[in-house]
């Protein structure tokens, strides 16, 4: 059984609230339930975690990989582009990562245009809005024990 966790970083449940312009007027429990169609249960278990906490979301990513997790999509907000520790964790595990965000990161102001947690990751999807992570839901449900490609 495939167990995929969809992590949420600071500010993300604020969605749908506030800045509709960039990041659309849909909730989080909107993008749950979202995700949530997309799979069968006998096909994958989905966990979902949002923290506006950098070590609750390290906590919580190498917690999941101990749990028997196989896969994460992480959307790390700001801690994007300032931690080094968050990047770090995601180094440190042997599950595939991807990193989403809903904007696109590099048509913004220079200083959301680097990621320090990409290179940590198998990949990136920046600027499809919420389906970015239908994207690499699809993706994980298609790779999980197989090589990268
Ligand atoms: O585009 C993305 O998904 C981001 O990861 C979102 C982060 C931002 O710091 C990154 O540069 C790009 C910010 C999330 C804040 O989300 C809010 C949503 C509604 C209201 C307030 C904040």
């Amino acid at each position: 059984m495939k167990k995929i966790a969809i992590v949420n970083g600071p500010n993300l449940n604020r969605l749908g609230v506030r800045e509709p312009e960039i990041y659309g007027s849909k909730s989080l429990a909107d993008l749950e339930t979202q995700l949530l169609n997309m799979v069968t249960p006998e096909e994958a278990e989905l966990e979902f975690f949002q923290s506006n906490h950098e070590g609750s979301l390290i906590d919580f990513i190498s917690g999941f990989e101990d749990d028997n997790g196989s896969g994460i999509i992480i959307n790390p907000g700001a801690l994007t582009h300032t931690s080094l520790a968050l990047r770090d964790a995601i180094a440190g595990l042997s599950l595939p990562v991807v990193e989403v965000h809903i904007s696109n990161i590099y048509r913004r102001e220079q200083i959301r245009q680097h990621s320090l947690t990409a290179p940590a990751c198998v990949g990136v999807i920046s600027g499809l809005g919420f389906a970015g992570y239908s994207a690499a839901l699809n993706y994980l449900l298609e790779h999980l024990d197989q090589e990268p490609g």
